[in-house]
């Protein structure tokens, strides 16, 4: 009786480690598959990984077509030679720009979309005024802004 008692404890205590054993080794394998799960949300851009990437709540686009209309408003502004109107567009543009940028996954577009709108801060506060160096930089900056829109339309905001 004694014996088969220890075997039976033996056996049960056996048991709970292997339990316990494979209880760990699931939730060690579970783990990293929750983990990829999340990372394939943050690339989905989704509005759960938005939230996980902090991104504002908030569609991008309307932030886009602001800045559409800022650059033709500089456009204008340089054209009739209004250096103070200009700057201060100038200055909106590059906020405007920062405000879109939590949106963005791609760093390079990102760098790029900030340097074409500082090129042209920068153009206007140094008082280059010249209409048609201008222009270059507002088309180039508007070529930026469509590679960006189609960027931002691949995550869905709701
Ligand atoms: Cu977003």
């Amino acid at each position: 009786m004694k014996k088969s008692k220890l075997v039976l404890g033996i056996l049960s205590i056996t048991v709970v480690l292997a339990l316990v054993t494979g209880c760990g080794s699931s939730e060690k394998q579970a783990a990293p598959q929750a983990a990829t799960g999340q990372a394939a949300d943050h690339k989905g851009m989704d509005m759960s990984g938005h939230e996980g990437m902090n991104m504002p709540k908030e569609d991008p686009m309307p932030i886009m077509k602001i800045m559409d209309q800022q650059l033709q408003d500089l456009m204008k502004q340089v054209k009739a030679g209004q250096t103070m109107e200009a700057q201060k567009t100038a200055g909106l543009l590059a906020s405007t720009t920062e405000k879109v940028m939590p949106h963005m996954m791609d760093n390079g577009l990102k760098d790029s979309l900030r340097s074409a709108a500082g090129d042209i801060k920068n153009t206007v506060n140094f008082g280059k005024m010249d209409t048609s160096a201008m222009e270059s930089k507002v088309k180039a900056m508007q070529e930026i802004m469509k590679q960006t829109t189609t960027h931002l339309q691949t995550m869905k905001h709701s």
